[in-house]
C-alpha cells in the first residue's frame, strides 16, 4: 500500500489531495501544526477513515520532519504548508519565510539524508512571474484555442513582486537544486490560482461569493448589510477550480522523470469580472453600488497579469482542468448561499 504524506492537510488543497489518494487506495499520514482550536473544518469527513492518519508536525521543525519521515517512510511527499496569503506575506515576512521557503528545505534536506528517498512535490506558484510574461504568436495555450495574448509558462523568468513570492522562489530553486545535485524526484508545480468551496474566506474570490450569499439572504429577510471592501480590481487572474489542480500534483510524482510543471486554465479574468459575474448569480447587474475601495487593502506592490500556459501538462501528464471561470464563480456563490441557509449566516468549507 502506498503511503505519502501531506503537509498543509488542513488547507483547501490539502483535503482535496487526502480525499484524491485516498480514493487512489494510498494510506494518507496529513501533517496539522498544533493549534489551540480546530483546524480541522475540511477535512472532519476523513478523520475517522481508515486510511487517514492525522499527525502533529511543523515544517519549521526539522528535528520532527526527520522523525516522522523515517518513521511512516513514506513513498511520496506534498509540501503544501505555506503562509499562503500575498497580502499578509507584507506585514509578516520573516514568518512567511520561515515557513514558506525555510519549510521546503527542511523537508528536502531530511529526504536526502533517508536511504529509500520519497518522491517529493513542492506547492510553487504563479506569483512568482510577478510582472513578467512571454509573447508568441500564435500561441495555442492548453491546445484549446489560437490566442495572441501574453503569457506565462514554464520558460517564462520569475519576478517575485511580493515576501511570499520570493519565499516561494526560493523553495522552487531549492528543489531544482536538490533534483539536479543531489538526484532526488521532486518536482515544482507552478500552480496558478485555483479556488473551491473550500477557499479561506480572506483570499478575494471567497470573500466576494460569501458576501454575495449574505447579501442575497439579508435581501430575502428585508434586511441590509454593509458593502464590501475590496482593494485593486484590475488585477487579472487564471482562476481554475482546486479538485481539478490537486490531479495534477498527483500526476507530476507518477512520470518516469521529475519535471517542474505550470498548471493552469489558460484564460484570465479581472477581479472585477469575478465581482459582476458572482453578482449575475443572484441576478444584480449594478454590483458597484455594494462595493467600496478601500486603499488599505491595495498591496505595495501588485501582480498585474496572470495567464498560464499548460502545453507542457496537457501534453506529458495528459492534465486538463475541468471548470470553467462560470461554474467556478457560480460552485461557490450556490455553496456560500446553502451554507449561510443551513447553517444560519455561518460559512463553512464543505
Ligand atoms: P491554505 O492557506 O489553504 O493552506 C496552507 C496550509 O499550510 C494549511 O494547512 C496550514 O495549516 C499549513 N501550514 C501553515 N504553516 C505551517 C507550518 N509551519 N507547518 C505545517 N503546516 C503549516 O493554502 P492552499 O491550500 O490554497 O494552497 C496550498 C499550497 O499551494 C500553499 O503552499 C500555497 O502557497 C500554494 N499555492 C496555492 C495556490 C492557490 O491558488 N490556492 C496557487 C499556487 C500555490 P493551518 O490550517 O493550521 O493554517
Ligand atoms: P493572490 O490571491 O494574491 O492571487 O494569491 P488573492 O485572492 O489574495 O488576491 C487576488 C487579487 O485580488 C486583489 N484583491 C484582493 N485580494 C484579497 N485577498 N482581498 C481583497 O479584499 C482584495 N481586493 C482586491 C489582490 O490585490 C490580487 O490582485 C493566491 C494565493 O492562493 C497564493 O497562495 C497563490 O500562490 C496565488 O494565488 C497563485
Amino acid at each position: 500500500m502506498t503511503k505519502a504524506i501531506i503537509y498543509g492537510v488542513t488547507g483547501q488543497d490539502g483535503s482535496y489531495l487526502s480525499e484524491l489518494l485516498l480514493s487512489k487506495g494510498y494510506t494518507v499520514y496529513g501533517i496539522t501544526r498544533r493549534s489551540s482550536g480546530d483546524n480541522t473544518q475540511r477535512i472532519a469527513q476523513l478523520l475517522n477513515k481508515n486510511r487517514f492518519n492525522l499527525v502533529q508536525g511543523d515544517v519549521t521543525d526539522t528535528g520532527s520532519i526527520y522523525r516522522l519521515l523515517n518513521e511512516v517512510q513514506p513513498e511520496e511527499v506534498y509540501n503544501l504548508a505555506a503562509q499562503s496569503h500575498v497580502g499578509v506575506s507584507f506585514k509578516q515576512p520573516s514568518l512567511t519565510w520561515a515557513i514558506t521557503a525555510a519549510g521546503c528545505m527542511n523537508i528536502l534536506e531530511v529526504i536526502r539524508s533517508m536511504g529509500n528517498r520519497p518522491r517529493f512535490y513542492q506547492a510553487s506558484s504563479s506569483e512568482m512571474f510577478g510582472d513578467q510574461f512571454s509573447i508568441e504568436n500564435n500561441t495555442s495555450l492548453n491546445n484549446v484555442q489560437p490566442s495572441r495574448e501574453p503569457y506565462q509558462d514554464e520558460n517564462t523568468p520569475f519576478s517575485p513582486q511580493s515576501p511570499y513570492a520570493i519565499a516561494k522562489c526560493a523553495a522552487h530553486h531549492s528543489v531544482r537544486l536538490y533534483r539536479e545535485s543531489y538526484g532526488l524526484y521532486a518536482c515544482g508545480g507552478i500552480l496558478f490560482n485555483h479556488e473551491s468551496e473550500r477557499r479561506g474566506k480572506e483570499f478575494v474570490t471567497r470573500k466576494i461569493s460569501s458576501y454575495v450569499a449574505s447579501l442575497h439572504l439579508a435581501t430575502q429577510r428585508g434586511r441590509s448589510i454593509p458593502n464590501l471592501r475590496l482593494g485593486n480590481l484590475l488585477s487579472k487572474r487564471d482562476w481554475g477550480h482546486a479538485e481539478d489542480y490537486v490531479e495534477a500534483m498527483w500526476l507530476m510524482l507518477q512520470q518516469d522523470k521529475p519535471q517542474d510543471y505550470v498548471v493552469s486554465t489558460g484564460n484570465t479574468y479581472s477581479v472585477e469580472e469575478y465581482l459582476k459575474e458572482a453578482f449575475r448569480c443572484i441576478n444584480i447587474e449594478e454590483y458597484m453600488d455594494f462595493v467600496e475601495l478601500d486603499e488599505h487593502l491595495i498591496r505595495p506592490s501588485e501582480v498585474p497579469y496572470l495567464r498560464g500556459c499548460s502545453r507542457k501538462a496537457l501534453t506529458e501528464l495528459g492534465w486538463k482542468p475541468k471548470t470553467d471561470f462560470q461554474n467556478l464563480v457560480k460552485r461557490m456563490v450556490d455553496h456560500d448561499i446553502q451554507s449561510y441557509n443551513r447553517h444560519d449566516g455561518v460559512i463553512t468549507y464543505s
